[in-house]
């Protein structure tokens, strides 16, 4: 209806498709030609998606030019390049960032408004690129945003999934995972290269066989897969030098014997053309937890085979000596998924290129680095080993030469310490452990926060440190704060721009100009009217997509995560039951009305997640729809959690929730985008909650609860006692009574007596409350506590606290992490020096 009334305002499509093309605006005529040489259509029978991807194709024909003029300088000259290796890239959207980048936004806008069209609709149209779980995908995706913007000559190497991350919907209060087929109708930014296509082999046998003077591996009866390399440009913020996303793609080899059909092999064929293909088909939907699947297994290596292969043929071509390759290379492991990447490069120097055990493993060293996301020992990464000989057997016997050596090594320094030995060895009790893997080769470690690091150190590799101290380092996560600013909070970024320029975008230095305007009344104003808007906007979308109303003038209390134990979650439940029975007792127990927001993926296996899930649409039901709280209370969950909501949910957000159990969460990169969006953190002093706190000061920060060193210390001494706390806590005990009264509408009573049950008295491998979600309650609800009441009686003082955040935010781009580890491992230069 409404856009109806705009196009009469403004020339219709229909209208200008009569008009002579001559008289059209440039870009108008670009996206004419688009139309019609790769749809077949006009304006006027074009649908919006047909719209969207005519125009992403002539932007991407400005980022072409850019691309293969930088990329063939950086050959020509011999520019050093990074390889980012990550088995996940969670992109989201490319078309606003791109025009942001190529400052071309602005003259898109127009040209869709001389349409009588909305860029945001076209945009919309646009299906995320969602290949990642979370935090680990989504990191990579922002470095190579940095990189490119840094002009640091990179390359992304990852899996081109046919399905993404799960789509979520929710139905009657539970989690439903469906499909995402996110490259059904076309990928624009993505250019395949048939002639890059490389060989993977799996399975058969090894033997030894004399050749000239020495016997050598020989791999025989293996299966071919083929590697389809796909390359998308990445743009950076008015950079000539864009980086690659290189994703492979799985396909059979094709049978050229038609011997084997006569001889009724078809279905054998057939089967194993599926078996192929299979390998690129689906991302695992696990975060922070392994699934030692054969599938998974053969992924890895699919990505690090296809990945190293193209190197070595590269780098002979330009280079033709391999021993140059640290010269012209230096390869990241984002986390151990990509470690074969070593094994594999072993395999090709001593198997293909005739070096000599230490010359190769010399390169190697000089070659790797390994970033760990994580300490959680159900994430750390093992594959059991008789699975792992029979699918690669070649880098099966590499793999137990370098443990061989290595252990040996180790004896030098633990002399005889065989438990000590046993728990770096890389292969031990039937397991094939990568994090020692990596940490027997790479020059460098990196935890992804200071406190992350201190504890790689100090716990999970305590053993390797005092072995190699210098190998350790921490480097603080970051984001880019061109999606997570300017493409997501156009408000904020254009406010921004009006006080202090718009530097900023290019340099994150720029964002502590904001500073003195924390004192300044008229943009306070103008600054809580954007957060006003940004909720608006939500709502919107909400209303839209979920058919729910949102309170826009309440407190909004955001925690967007995966759904993990660890995250506490269901700390934030026992919260608001707490404060509907406070309600219960007394209506004006509070006045200021909240809502709620939760958004999370729950792996489709972790049980105790999905019921959190369950738990989080009960406690809604139950206070949205309470005379007593509905006005007061307001509890949503934000189905289907991914880049492109996130956008739109942060934005509006006025509290961060980063409550993870001290020590757990590595880094945490959402709570620096809620931090730059203006929302006051509520934390534990977790991951980068740390250095948020010492970017802010204490009193723009809400910190609470147990430290990492009183977690690790009840740990160690196993003296923690829930059951103490639920005794004397009243508060504790009516808010879980909650959990298993038949209370909770539209459940069984017996639904979530296993998280009740968790807290009090732990389960078959878990002690009691092994999250210490009890220990924290009573501070969490204190702290809480005083923030709405900061929100409540000083709106102004909020928001001034709101806009140091945005100030200090400027440390936390991944433009400054970026930096960091060039500076300090990878040591490229800059494109045009
Ligand atoms: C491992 C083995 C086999 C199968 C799956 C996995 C697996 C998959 C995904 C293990 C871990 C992950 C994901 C980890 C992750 O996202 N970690 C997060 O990384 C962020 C970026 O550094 C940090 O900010 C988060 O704190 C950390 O949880």
């Amino acid at each position: 209806m409404e856009k109806e009334m705009n196009n009469a305002k403004k020339p219709n499509r229909a209208a200008l498709a009569e008009k002579p093309a001559g008289k059209l605006p440039n870009e108008v005529k670009e996206i004419l030609g688009k139309l019609k040489r790769h749809f077949g259509k006009t304006l006027e029978t074009a649908s919006m998606e047909e719209l969207y991807k005519a125009s992403a194709l002539c932007i991407r024909d400005e980022i072409l030019d850019l691309w293969m003029n930088a990329n063939s300088r950086v050959e020509k000259e011999g520019k050093k390049q990074v390889y980012y290796l990550s088995a996940e890239f969670l992109m989201g959207r490319a078309y606003t960032n791109n025009m942001i980048n190529m400052g071309i936004l602005e003259k898109y806008r127009k040209t869709f408004e001389f349409l009588g069209l909305d860029l945001n609709e076209v945009a919309d149209q646009e299906k995320d690129a969602g290949l990642g779980n979370g935090g680990l995908g989504r990191l990579a995706a922002c470095f190579l945003d940095s990189l490119a913007t840094l002009e640091l000559p990179a390359v992304g190497c990852g899996i081109r999934y046919e399905y993404g991350l799960f789509r979520q919907r929710i139905v009657d209060g539970e989690q439903v995972e469906m499909e995402d087929n996110w490259i059904e109708d076309g990928f624009v930014w993505e250019i395949e290269r048939p002639d890059e296509e490389i060989e993977v082999h799996f399975d058969g046998e090894i033997e030894e066989v004399w050749m000239e003077d020495k016997m050598v591996p020989v791999h025989k009866n293996y299966t071919t897969v083929l590697a389809v390399p796909y390359d998308v440009p990445i743009t950076g913020y008015q950079s000539k030098c864009p980086a690659t996303l290189r994703l492979w793609s799985a396909k059979a080899k094709k049978r050229f014997d038609i011997k084997d059909f006569d001889q009724g092999k078809y279905f054998q064929a057939i089967q194993e053309r599926e078996m192929a293909e299979a390998i690129s088909k689906v991302l695992y939907p696990n975060d922070n937890h392994e699934q030692g699947k054969l599938l998974r297994l053969r992924q890895f290596y699919f990505l690090t085979s296809a990945t190293i292969q193209s190197i070595v043929r590269k780098h002979k071509r330009l280079h033709g000596n391999l021993r140059t390759l640290p010269n012209y290379v230096t390869i990241q492991i984002n986390d151990t998924h990509p470690t074969l990447a070593i094994p594999e490069l072993m395999r090709i120097l001593l198997d293909e290129e005739g070096f000599n055990w230490d010359d190769a493993f010399a390169l190697v060293q000089s070659l790797f680095n390994y970033t760990n996301h994580t300490i959680l020992s159900e994430a750390l990464e093992r594959w059991d080993e008789q699975m792992f000989k029979l699918l690669l057997p070649r880098i099966y016997s590499i793999v137990q030469a370098m443990n061989e050596k290595y252990c040996r090594w180790l004896n030098k320094f633990y002399k005889n310490d065989m438990d000590r030995i046993s728990r770096m060895a890389i292969v031990a009790y039937g397991q094939i452990r990568m994090a020692n893997l990596c940490l027997a080769v790479v020059g460098h470690v990196n935890g992804v926060s200071q406190l992350h690091g201190d504890i790689l150190k100090k716990e999970l590799f305590v053993d390797e440190y005092r072995v190699n101290p210098g190998k350790f380092m921490a480097i603080t996560n970051g984001i880019t704060h061109r999606r997570w600013l300017a493409v997501a909070n156009p408000g904020l970024t254009q406010l921004m721009t009006e006080y202090i320029g718009n530097r900023f975008v290019g340099d994150y230095r720029e964002f502590e100009k904001l500073l003195p305007f924390a004192e300044d009344e008229t943009f306070l104003k103008k600054y809580a009217a954007v957060k006003q808007e940004n909720k608006k906007r939500l709502a919107a979308y909400l209303e839209k997509k979920q058919g729910v109303q949102l309170h826009t003038d309440a407190l909004f209390d955001v925690q967007c995560k995966r759904l993990h134990e660890y995250k506490r979650q269901l700390l934030k439940c026992l919260h608001i039951l707490y404060l509907y029975n406070k309600l219960q007792e007394n209506p004006n127990f509070i006045t200021q009305p909240i809502v709620f927001l939760f958004a999370a993926k729950a792996a489709p296996g972790y049980a105790r997640a999905k019921n959190i899930i369950r738990l989080i649409n009960a406690i809604g039901e139950l206070v949205n729809n309470d005379p007593v709280t509905r006005d007061l209370l307001q509890v949503v969950f934000i189905e289907n959690y991914g880049v492109s909501s996130a956008q739109l949910l942060i934005p509006a957000a006025d509290i961060s929730e980063q409550i993870s159990t001290a020590g757990m969460e590595a880094s945490g990169t959402g709570n620096m985008k809620l931090m730059m969006n203006g929302a006051l953190t509520m934390g534990t002093m977790d991951g980068a909650n740390v250095e948020i706190y010492e970017q802010v000061g204490p009193d723009n920060i809400f910190i609470f609860g147990a430290r990492e060193e009183e977690i690790f210390a009840m740990k160690r001494y196993s003296n923690y006692r829930p059951g103490e706390i639920y005794e004397k806590n009243i508060d504790v005990r009516n808010a879980l009574t909650r959990l298993i009264d038949g209370s909770l509408p539209g459940v069984s009573v017996h639904q979530f007596s296993d998280l009740y049950q968790s807290l009090l008295f732990g389960d078959y491998n878990n002690s009691a409350d092994p999250y210490f979600v009890l220990h924290d309650f009573a501070a969490y609800i204190h702290t809480f506590d005083r923030a709405r009441h900061k929100y409540q009686r000083n709106p102004m003082g909020w928001m001034k606290m709101a806009v140091v955040n945005t100030a200090k935010s400027g440390f936390f781009s991944s433009d400054r992490t970026i930096r960091e580890y060039n500076e300090r491992i990878w040591h490229l230069h800059h494109f045009a020096e």
